[in-house]
């Protein structure tokens, strides 16, 4: 049977990631339509996955590509604040005749809600390496479908498809998108995403967790470099960026990979998610021996009651001696931040800025606080009136609502005001200055630039 994946374009009303720096921060391969697409093929569909993000391709352009290709059974992606975006693409999918399949982490809160929209067939929800070869398999050979581990439709309901062995699923299809059309603020081109793991055991307030990544999971070291291997060998990758929830959760396992990394002589640039408190100097020293150049750190905040009430489970010694640690390892260090959560007073919000601009942090983001649904979070911005516990389900049902109000009023302000504060550093002149003179990158940082020196900070006193 003829597939076609999509992920497409979307101006993100709720994105976490203020407007100036959402296309800036970079553009990323789909990491869960690569593994679909690798399973479809291996099962006998053929498959070609359209990444309207990655190519910003308008809807004309987007309908002009599904109707060459024609294909009977079109699956699309997005995260919940990614569904304006989604239901624009099914709508198009729709229109050249083809049956339309949701999924993607967004689909578990509100699994029926998206079959709002008649050019919804079926919602998918978990795991799409099964969802989608199981329905291809059956609509082709004309069978039910209603008994499929989860897939939803208009009367029928199944649970959510486990998660499968990683291991198992198979390394995921490169052949459909140019890795020259992604980028990334950080990282030398072209480059790549993998992920070597899932899941994740802690329960940060803000972070929503997939059926999918309920339990953890961890390929072995020979599975993770002999994918690493092949991408730098058949796709001329300079830099792998992992997108594991945490990349160290197993020290043993990190030590494997490095190892294993040092002794086939693989050379190749890596950079990996972790917690400031699952690394040490000795793994951080085989880690960088090994070709990591950087680590990014769920920092959050650098106040200790915001930590506590985000259920981040580490503190202000354990963050700094992290950032040290890892500095005095020779990695670059990028921390991500969250700014405006819940109460979160001036004072607080100055700690985080501090903390940001005291540390020897290479990059940082400044996320503002978005109430995700499933999130404790959620829960708790509903709870102080903060959201209308039915914002989500008509943000999803396309109803005419306005982008969710700010957590902590500013908060936009205060992230970009922190990228400001962050990036127009003297210290930060040469990363600048790189990113100037890299014509790639000229003109995103430029303006970027000019939007920054505009922040002002009228809003806090004597920053
Ligand atoms: C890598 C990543 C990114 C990358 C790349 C994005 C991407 N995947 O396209 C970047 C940094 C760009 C990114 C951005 C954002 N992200 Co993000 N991201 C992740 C992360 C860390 C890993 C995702 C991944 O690669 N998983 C591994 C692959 C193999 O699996 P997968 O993509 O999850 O896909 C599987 C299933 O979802 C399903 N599936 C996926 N697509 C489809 C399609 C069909 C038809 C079917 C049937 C099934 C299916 O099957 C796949 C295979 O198993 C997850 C955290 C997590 N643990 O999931 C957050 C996560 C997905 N992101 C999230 C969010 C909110 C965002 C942002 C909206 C944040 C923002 N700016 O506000 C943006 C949106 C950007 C955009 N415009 O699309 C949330 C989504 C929550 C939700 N309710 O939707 C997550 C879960 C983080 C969290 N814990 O809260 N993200």
């Amino acid at each position: 049977m003829k597939v076609a994946l999509i992920r497409n374009f979307d101006e993100c009303l709720n994105s976490r990631q203020v407007k100036f720096m959402q296309r800036r921060a970079g553009v990323l391969p789909h990491l869960g339509l690569c593994y679909i697409e690798a399973a479809l093929e291996r099962a006998g569909h053929e498959c070609t996955t359209v990444d309207a993000q990655a190519e910003g391709l308008t809807s004309e352009e987007l309908h002009a590509r599904l109707s060459h290709l024609n294909p009977a059974l079109v699956g699309i992606t997005t995260t919940t604040p990614g569904v304006p975006g989604a239901i624009e693409a099914a709508k198009i999918a729709k229109s050249i005749g083809a049956k339309v399949i949701l999924g993607g982490p967004h689909t578990e809160v509100f699994a029926a809600e998206n079959l709002w929209h008649d050019c919804i067939d079926y919602v998918g929800v978990g795991e799409g390496v099964s969802i989608m070869t199981e329905l291809a398999d059956a609509l082709e050979a004309d069978e039910p479908i209603d008994q499929i581990r989860g897939l939803v439709g208009r009367g029928f309901s199944n649970m959510a498809a486990p998660m499968l062995n990683l291991e198992a699923m198979g390394w995921p299809s490169r052949k459909s998108t140019d890795l020259r059309l992604f980028h990334s603020i950080m990282a030398k081109s072209p480059f790549a995403t993998m992920i070597s793991s899932r899941g994740c055991p802690f329960q940060c307030s803000f972070c929503f967790k997939q059926a999918v990544d309920k339990k953890s999971m961890y390929r072995s070291a020979e599975d993770v470099v002999g994918e690493m291997t092949k991408l730098v060998q058949d796709h001329g990758v300079r830099e792998i960026m992992f997108y594991d929830d945490v990349f160290t959760m197993k020290k043993k396992r990190v030590y494997e990979i490095c190892d294993l990394i040092r002794k086939t002589g693989l050379k190749v640039r890596w950079e990996a998610p972790t917690r400031v408190d699952l690394v040490d100097p000795k793994m951080l020293e085989a880690m960088a021996s090994a070709g990591c150049i950087r680590l990014r750190f769920g920092v959050e905040s650098g106040d200790e009651d915001i930590l506590r009430r985000m259920r981040k489970r580490a503190d202000l010694d354990e963050i700094r001696d992290a950032i040290v640690a890892t500095k005095a390892a020779g990695i670059q260090t990028f921390a991500y931040f969250i700014v405006g959560w819940l109460g979160e007073s001036e004072e607080q919000y100055l700690k985080t800025l501090d903390m940001a601009c005291s540390l020897p942090i290479d990059y940082a983001s400044f996320y503002t606080a978005t109430p995700l649904p499933g999130t404790q979070l959620h829960r708790e911005a509903v709870e102080e009136g903060k959201i209308d516990g039915e914002y989500w389900q008509r943000y999803i049902r396309g109803e005419p609502v306005d982008r969710i109000d700010p957590l902590v009023a500013g908060a936009e302000a205060r992230s970009q005001l922190a990228y400001k504060k962050f990036y127009l550093r003297m210290r930060k002149t040469p990363l600048l200055m790189r990113h100037l003179v890299n014509p790639k990158t000229f003109r995103s940082v430029a303006s970027g630039l000019a939007i920054l020196l505009k922040a002002n900070s009228n809003f806090v006193r004597d920053i």
